[in-house]
């Protein structure tokens, strides 16, 4: 399989400059348009303030992309064409020619098979709060569990069912720092009651990342709460999510169209409030991948 590399990518290989992945189904399927664009062009700009290479990853016309190019990225935020992949998506796109989002599992795939070591996103799938019945656990914890790659996120939005994934993270040996506190972060707000181990600080990271790989380990979940000016009441949050839960029951969504209903519906409840929370972390956690980027080169 051929996968494509931008020029700044490659240049960055060249010069040793450490890189940032970033996923592109937060921008084809996580948020509208233009809000879309523009919050992927202010993370690729925060990764390069911040010492690093960015490389928004996807799949274009068949072809693996580590690095869309504007136009491109401007396509996956317009397009209704555009698929949303998870790893066992990325086959058969290539295969049919087709332009394809890559959701955080689909990303970790393709990042490591780059050779790049970090990642930036917003939330990562998790367990839903149905599981029980429906199976519906994301494929991302899969990844997490096999795929060498630290993955930077606000932690699981609260759609999901979060004791439960954290509970599916700890079998399969994926280690999750909350970034300077020591509670699981819930997306919205910086509060979910869960416990976490705290790395204070990049150094820290940098140094727990190279045992987990000296030991064989896979992913690494690096949880940096909300910025607490955009944080969200975690009750008024929770109304909101279980009208969503109950629109896509209504109207029954299954499969891999049930996270982007939900946090579509959520948006709505809010009147996009919830929408200026999840770009303001995306934000924030391209700054943050790209300093852990940066130390891990110090290490
Ligand atoms: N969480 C968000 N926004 C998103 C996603 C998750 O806050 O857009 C996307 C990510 O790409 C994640 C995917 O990998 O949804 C998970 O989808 P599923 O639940 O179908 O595995
Ligand atoms: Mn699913």
């Amino acid at each position: 399989m051929q996968i494509t590399t931008a020029t700044a990518v490659t240049q960055a290989y060249m010069r040793r400059q450490p890189l940032v992945a970033l996923e592109s189904t937060v921008i084809a399927h996580g948020l509208p348009y233009p809000q879309n664009v523009a919050v992927a062009r202010a993370m690729e700009a925060l990764v390069r303030e911040h010492g690093a290479v960015p490389a928004t990853i996807g799949v274009v016309a068949g072809v693996a992309t580590v690095g869309l190019d504007d136009a491109t990225l401007e396509r996956f935020a317009q397009a209704s064409d555009v698929r949303k992949l998870a790893r066992r998506d990325i086959p058969l796109a290539i295969a049919d020619g087709a332009y394809g989002a890559t959701t955080v599992s689909a990303t970790m795939a393709l990042a490591h098979a780059a050779g790049i070591e970090v990642f930036a996103t917003g939330g990562i799938g998790g367990v839903h709060r149905d599981a029980r019945t429906s199976f519906d656990i994301s494929a991302d914890l899969t990844e997490l569990a096999k795929t060498p790659v630290i993955v930077v996120c606000a932690g699981v939005k609260s759609i999901l069912d979060l004791p439960a994934t954290l509970e599916y993270l700890e079998t399969v040996g994926v280690p999750v720092y909350g970034f300077g506190t020591s509670e699981f972060p819930a997306f919205y707000t910086a509060k979910s009651g869960l416990s976490v181990n705290c790395a204070a600080d990049v150094a820290t990271i940098a140094r727990a990342w190279r045992a987990h790989r000296a030991l064989g380990g896979g992913g690494m979940i690096i949880a940096v709460p909300p910025p607490p000016e955009f944080t969200l009441d975690p009750i008024e949050i929770e109304k909101h999510i279980l009208q969503a839960l109950a629109q896509a029951e209504a109207a029954g969504i299954r499969g891999q169209a049930v996270t982007p209903f939900l946090l579509s519906a959520v948006m709505r409840e809010t009147s996009g409030e919830s929408m200026r929370t999840n770009m303001a972390l995306l934000e924030n956690n391209a700054r943050v991948a790209a300093a852990i980027a940066v130390a891990l080169y110090a290490v």
